[in-house]
Parts: structure tokens; C-alpha cells; sequence
């Protein structure tokens, strides 16, 4: 007998009329097993599943509730904004409120963009890199993701300075050829693919702190180096910060590395969860953009007014609040509360974190790029993941994602997240890490 019958059914009617059952890739569960849940409400650090369950979420719609489900100023903010109407297709103050919030809060933005999700942020960076150098190549790296734009789904080629190649199928071979994927934190790589395409790198794309291999901190040393060649050799630096930036501080990773980039993009908490995200940067650069530029980028709902309230409500209580120095301690609790159970019953684990993100990896060796994170025990996460769902804790459903803990999270929740871990490794190892 289920114990998630709505869930459930819920998921059979969603396979009938949706891709995989989800408007998502990763909600499917395809990492993790078993059927994924459905939600019905959030509030503070809870989600609500559609039988009933109450479960305390890292997820955090993926990094954008940084203050939680339902905050009241942000929920307040969103109620006035779509009581006047939900879009107006044209200018109106909020937009422009947020994007000075940006520019005063992000040291290396002068001008912002609004836009509607971090793929397009991403997306209009790349295409400004190119339009702003004349130049067509990019460089990324293995395991970070900048959104499903064409150019940036690519895997890495066979030598460190070969082509890309397509990471999903309709992406054009000639298209990836453009793209270069280097293993991270790797600046030999990166100064060898500027050295054999000399001037025609428009730029190298990173995410600062990388969350989409599972989290993993680079040195300071790395970004550094990138700034270096980037200026050496004529590239624009871009830091995707989609999932860094507002959460590992309030100027983003670029401010906690005090590396400066050209280009920067956001996502996420900006949007304090509705559909928002922006790409940002030097005036002179960003003033390229269409209308002021030539470089075409455009957006029925770019700016809209009930999402950009949330998101000034969002950046409002950041700025007020400073809870900063309250995460990052709360997530070092949290991962050393990881370790110690693991050690517990002698499972070799690595947690990584950084700012207000954390990934426990299944792995008995530093995970430090895609290539370590990959010898991860992906089933054992598998076995944790619904050992811990069992216990009301809601993880992100594959070891290649990170933890969101945010301001809802208090010591006694992370406590209470601790000792279900501790339970839950225990049984998985008593049980020899069962698959659902
Ligand atoms: P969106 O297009 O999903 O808004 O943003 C793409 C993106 C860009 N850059 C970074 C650093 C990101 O992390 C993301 C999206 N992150 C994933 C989670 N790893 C979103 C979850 C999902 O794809 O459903």
C-alpha cells in the first residue's frame, strides 16, 4: 500500500501529457529512483506533498528561497503587485528599482537586463561576449551548467583544446565545434585553448563556486588566473551566478573571491522564486544591447512586474538583514554534522559547501572537478536520498546537485536534519544501500 497514493497518481496522469511526467529533468527522480513527489504548498523551511507529508526541503525550488517558502514580505510584495495586473509589455518602476538594486548590490555591474530565466541569461551573456569581441569561440567547464542554451550544451571534446561536442542531440555539430570544455579549475587547459585559437575566444564562462557537479569551491587562485588570462588575452571573463549569486554572499561569489568579472549572471534568488533573471555588467559593454546596441536580445515577460516585486522584496530583506554570517555558520553545522555521522557508522563520504550551499558525495577522495565528483557511489546516494525522504527530510533528488539551507533552517532544524542522516545511514548500511 503507498504511502503516496496522490503522489502517485498524480505522476501517472503527468506521463500521459508531459515529457517524462515533469516540465523539468531533474524533478523526475532518473538520479535517485522511485516516483517523484508532488507539492501542494510551502511555508518557512516546509513543502507540503500532495498526500499530506510535511517535509523540510533543501531543494528550495533549486536555490531561488533563500528565505524560504511563503516569506510574508515577499508574499505580501507579490499579492499587491498582482492585484494591479499581471504584465503590462512595457516599462514599470519595479524593474527599474531591481535593476538598481543589482547595480548596488553586484560591484562589477554598471548596467543590468532583466529576463526570465537563467538559460537566457546565460544565453544573451554568450551572444554579447561574441557581438562586444568580434570573436565566436567560448570556453566553459566540465560540470558546471549555464542553462540549455545550444552553444553551452556541450561536453567536452577529446583533447583539452579540441572541439566541444554536443551534449544532447539537436545540437548543431558546428555549433558545439564553437564551444570548448575544460576540466575545472584546470588554468594549464585554459591557457592552452586561448594559445591555440589566439584571438578568437570571445570568452570563458564559470561558475564561480560550481553547484551543478554537486558543490565544489575553488581555489581563490583559480578565478584569479582566469581574470589573468582573460585579460592576457583578450577575452571577456563571465561568472555565472545564477546559484551563487545572493547566496554565498550578498555581492556573490565574485565579492567573496574579490575577482572581478566582466559579464556576470543571475538567477534564482533574484526571482525569490517567480520566473526572473538578469545578466549584467561594464556600461560600456552592457549599453551594446539592444535598443542602446545592436546586439538583439528581447522578452514578452522580461521584467515583469509581479516577478520583479518578489524580487525586490527579496533583495530588500537581504540588504536589511545581512543573514550572511547566520548561513554560512548554519551550513558549516550542518556539514560537519554530515561528516561526523558518516564517520558514525564508516562510510567514506566528502561534503563539500561554500556560502549557503552544501553536497554530501558518496566518495572516499576529494571531490575537487566533474572528473572526482564523478567516482561518487551514485546508487549508495540513491539509497541515502530515500532513506532520508523516509525521515521528512527532502533532498535534491541526485548526487550532482547541491543542498539549499536557507534562512528558515535554524540550528534545531539542522540538528533535526543531522540526526536523520545519522538514522538513515545507519539503516542504509544495515540494510546494504536498497534502491527504492
Ligand atoms: P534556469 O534556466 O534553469 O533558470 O537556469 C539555468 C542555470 C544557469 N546557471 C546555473 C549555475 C544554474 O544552476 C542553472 C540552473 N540550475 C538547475 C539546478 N542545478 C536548475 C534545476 C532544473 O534544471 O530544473
Amino acid at each position: 500500500m503507498s504511502v503516496n497514493p496522490v503522489s502517485e497518481a498524480l505522476f501517472e496522469r503527468a506521463g500521459a501529457v508531459l515529457p517524462g511526467g515533469v516540465n523539468s529533468p531533474v524533478r523526475a527522480f532518473r538520479g535517485v529512483g522511485g516516483s517523484p513527489r508532488f507539492f501542494q504548498r510551502g511555508h518557512g523551511a516546509w513543502l507540503v506533498d500532495a498526500d499530506g507529508h510535511e517535509l523540510l526541503d533543501y531543494v528550495a525550488s533549486w536555490g531561488p528561497l533563500l528565505l524560504g517558502h511563503a516569506h510574508p514580505e515577499v508574499t505580501a510584495a507579490v499579492q499587491q503587485a498582482v492585484a494591479a495586473g499581471t504584465s503590462f509589455g512595457a516599462p514599470s518602476a519595479g524593474e527599474v528599482e531591481l535593476a538598481e538594486q543589482i547595480v548596488a548590490t553586484i560591484d562589477s555591474v554598471e548596467v543590468a537586463r532583466l529576463v526570465c530565466s537563467g538559460t537566457e541569461a546565460a544565453m544573451a551573456a554568450l551572444r554579447l561576449a561574441r557581438g562586444a569581441t568580434g570573436r565566436d569561440r567560448c570556453l566553459k567547464f566540465d560540470g558546471c551548467y549555464h542553462g540549455h542554451a545550444d552553444s553551452l550544451l556541450v561536453a567536452a571534446g577529446s583533447g583539452v583544446a579540441t572541439f566541444g561536442l554536443p551534449d544532447s542531440p539537436g545540437v548543431p555539430a558546428a555549433l558545439a565545434a564553437l564551444t570548448h570544455s575544460l576540466p575545472f579549475g584546470d588554468l594549464a587547459a585554459v591557457e592552452a585553448a586561448l594559445t591555440a585559437y589566439p584571438g578568437e575566444v570571445a570568452c570563458v564562462i564559470v561558475e564561480p563556486v560550481a553547484g551543478n557537479m554537486g558543490v565544489v569551491d575553488p581555489p581563490r587562485e583559480f578565478l584569479v588566473g582566469l581574470r589573468e588570462l582573460c585579460d592576457r588575452h583578450g577575452a571577456l571573463l563571465v561568472f555565472d551566478e545564477v546559484m551563487t549569486g545572493y547566496r554565498v554572499a550578498l555581492g556573490g561569489a565574485q565579492a567573496r573571491a574579490g575577482v572581478t568579472p566582466d559579464l556576470t549572471v543571475l538567477g534564482k534568488v533574484i526571482g525569490g522564486g517567480l520566473p526572473l533573471a538578469a545578466y549584467g555588467g561594464r556600461a560600456e559593454l552592457m549599453r551594446q544591447i539592444a535598443p542602446a546596441g545592436p546586439i538583439y536580445q528581447a522578452g514578452t515577460l522580461s521584467g515583469n512586474p509581479v516577478a520583479v516585486a518578489a524580487g525586490n522584496a527579496m533583495l530588500r530583506v537581504l540588504r536589511r538583514e545581512d543573514p550572511y554570517p547566520a548561513l554560512n555558520a548554519a551550513t558549516a553545522r550542518l556539514a560537519a554534522g554530515l561528516r561526523e555521522a558518516a564517520a558514525a557508522v564508516g562510510v567514506p563520504v566528502q561534503v563539500n559547501h561554500a556560502g549557503a550551499m552544501l553536497t554530501l558525495f558518496f566518495c572516499d577522495a576529494p571531490v575537487t572537478d566533474y572528473a572526482t565528483a564523478k567516482r561518487s557511489a551514485t546508487a549508495r546516494f540513491g539509497s541515502f536520498f530515500h532513506a532520508m525522504l523516509e525521515r521528512g527530510v527532502y533532498l535534491p533528488p541526485s548526487q550532482f546537485e547541491a543542498w539549499f539551507p536557507g534562512t528558515a533552517h535554524t540550528a534545531e532544524l539542522i540538528d533535526q536534519t543531522i540526526a536523520a542522516a545519522r538514522d538513515a545511514l545507519a539503516w542504509c548500511v544495515a540494510n546494504d544501500w536498497p534502491r527504492p
